[in-house]
């Protein structure tokens, strides 16, 4: 661990993860590193969930507001959650426990764009940051802290913080020095700059995250690997959607609107975009590029196999064989992946320069395009928005893939109207199921429920869809976008009372 932490001051603030979790009190807010499981705090959180516990058996009140890049892991959300520790939490979070309490009510939760989280901060909406917990991969002599396997929020908790805890995990690989690109440029508004990057393999910054040393109230050390990823290899469904994208690209090729090399690609998380990427890897597509959030194990395969030349993203989310692959060839990745800070990775400005092309996973559709990426039936969190609406309303294409059905076939992922909305019909160009794809560039309202439907929805619900939006055409008021708004959400309604949404 010697070989981690060069910084003599730094070295004389290593002590347990038990002492440094007793100078958080209650009620602060508490900024951690962690993004879709990777690179969070493994053991501080833990210690403070012990904490926490015994407060609670003296009768003390004891929650903090905690916030984080995004998802992290059951040794901090869940173990947090489990003790009734967390009061407000944000931005992202895919853990069942907490899940399970913010749909409980015991939890506020903000879900918020996650490339607009720091500026939040800056801005002071989300009120001062007491202390923030971050896992590096080492210390530099000079006190620069190597990032370990995500950036996430770090920079921004690490600067605006009044205290700091550092993690140095020894699992995380010495070789991820050099593959960070940490910007400094940023600043409040009037006196932004344009952020200097045109492509998505550009270095616009440093390789470290800087953090003032007077800061540091504890330095902890670790050996806990990341929460590493499941991947059910692709399903027949997923196949046939990530064919029907394919297929989508070499038309858009043929007209002329993409080359060969398309734009720099987004993909979101779950299994169906990891599977989409499998889908592009099979159809043979040279030379592309990748400006995402997020390197899952398809990305990885596609810059194994020169699929894909360059990839910038904010965090690394793998499966225990890609962390093997990752690790044994880091030279090789480290050439042709650029970790960044997530506002960078998710910046709007940046999405509309380089023109991305956004496939983002989704709950359900409605039939005139507006999506659903995060309720339950209108009023239950599944994860969040994560970075779904940065790319989405930004980028050059942007497509929502799912499968028709969900649950067995109970729920039609094409509905009359979403019961909550997070994209709008306005950002939404390309709907995908394994039944086909809605191209809904240029269409009006009408125009584009005829194609959502008959393209998409899946064909035992089809004739529901295709009935509900013919009424509505003759008997809503207003036949710009026509709606039954007394039926408009009974499918969902069916479906909490009976289990299945048709009649
Ligand atoms: O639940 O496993 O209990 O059966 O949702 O669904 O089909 O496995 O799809 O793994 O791709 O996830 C939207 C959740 C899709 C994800 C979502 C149920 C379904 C299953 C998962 P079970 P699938 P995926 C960049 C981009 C928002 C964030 C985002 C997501 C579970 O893509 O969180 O895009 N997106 N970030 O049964 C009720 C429906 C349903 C449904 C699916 N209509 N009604 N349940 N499910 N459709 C990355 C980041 O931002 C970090």
């Amino acid at each position: 661990m010697e070989k981690r932490i060069h910084h003599p001051y730094l070295v004389s603030k290593v002590m347990s993860a038990e002492q440094a979790a007793t100078q958080i009190r209650p009620g602060m807010t508490v900024a951690m590193s962690g993004f879709t499981g990777a690179g969070y705090p493994k053991a501080v959180p833990l210690a403070l969930a012990v904490q926490i516990e015994a407060a609670h058996a003296l009768g003390e009140k004891f929650a903090l507001r905690t916030l984080t890049g995004a998802s992290t892991a059951p040794e901090l959300d869940g173990a947090l959650a489990k003790v009734r520790g967390i009061e407000f939490r944000l931005p992202y979070q895919s853990d069942p426990e907490l899940r399970a309490r913010i749909n409980r009510g015991e939890i506020e939760y903000m879900d918020m764009h996650l490339g607009q989280v720091a500026q939040y901060t800056w801005f002071g909406f989300l009120g001062r940051l007491d202390v923030a917990i971050i896992e590096v991969a080492g210390i530099l002599p000079d006190g620069r802290l190597i990032p370990s396997t995500s950036v996430g929020n770090n920079k921004t908790w690490l600067d605006l913080a009044d205290k700091v805890i550092i993690e140095v995990n020894s699992v995380q690989p010495a070789g991820l020095d050099g593959m960070h690109d940490v910007y400094y440029g940023t600043a409040l508004p009037p006196d932004r700059e344009p952020i200097p990057l045109v492509r998505p393999g550009d270095r616009i910054g440093e390789p470290y995250l800087r953090v003032d040393p007077a800061k540091v109230i504890a330095v902890v050390e670790t050996q806990g690997p990341d929460r590493l990823s499941r991947f059910s290899p692709p399903d027949e469904t997923s196949i046939r959607i990530a064919n029907h994208l394919v297929e989508f690209f070499r038309h858009e090729i043929a007209m002329g609107r993409l080359a060969q090399q398309l734009l720099p690609l987004q993909s979101g998380v779950g299994n169906i975009a990891n599977a989409v990427l499998s889908g592009l890897r099979d159809g043979r597509f040279q030379g592309l590029t990748a400006f995402t959030e997020v390197i899952q194990d398809g990305m990885l395969d596609l810059i194994r196999t020169g699929t894909i030349l360059t990839a910038s993203a904010t965090a690394l989310s793998l499966s225990p064989e890609g962390v093997e692959e990752f690790g044994r060839n880091i030279e090789f990745y480290r050439s042709r992946i650029v970790l960044r800070p997530q506002e960078i990775s998710n910046h709007a400005e940046l999405v509309r320069r380089l023109g991305c092309i956004a496939i983002n996973g989704m709950v359900e559709a409605d039939i005139y395009g507006n999506v659903n990426s995060t309720h339950v039936a209108g009023t239950s969190i599944i994860n969040g928005i994560g970075g779904s609406g940065d790319f989405a309303r930004n980028g050059f294409l942007s497509c929502f893939v799912t499968p028709s059905t969900a649950k067995n076939g109970a729920i039609s992922c094409i509905v009359p109207m979403v019961s909550h909305v997070d994209h709008t019909e306005h950002d939404v160009a390309v709907v995908v199921t394994e039944h086909g794809l809605a191209d809904l560039r240029g269409l009006s309202p009408k125009q584009r429920a005829r194609v959502v439907i008959d393209n998409c929805a899946h064909p035992d619900y089809r004739p529901l869809l295709h009935d509900y939006f013919e009424r509505a055409l003759r008997n809503s008021p207003g036949k710009h976008t026509p709606h039954l708004l007394g039926e408009a959400l009974s499918w969902h309604e069916r479906f909490i009372e009976t289990g299945r949404m048709r009649p």
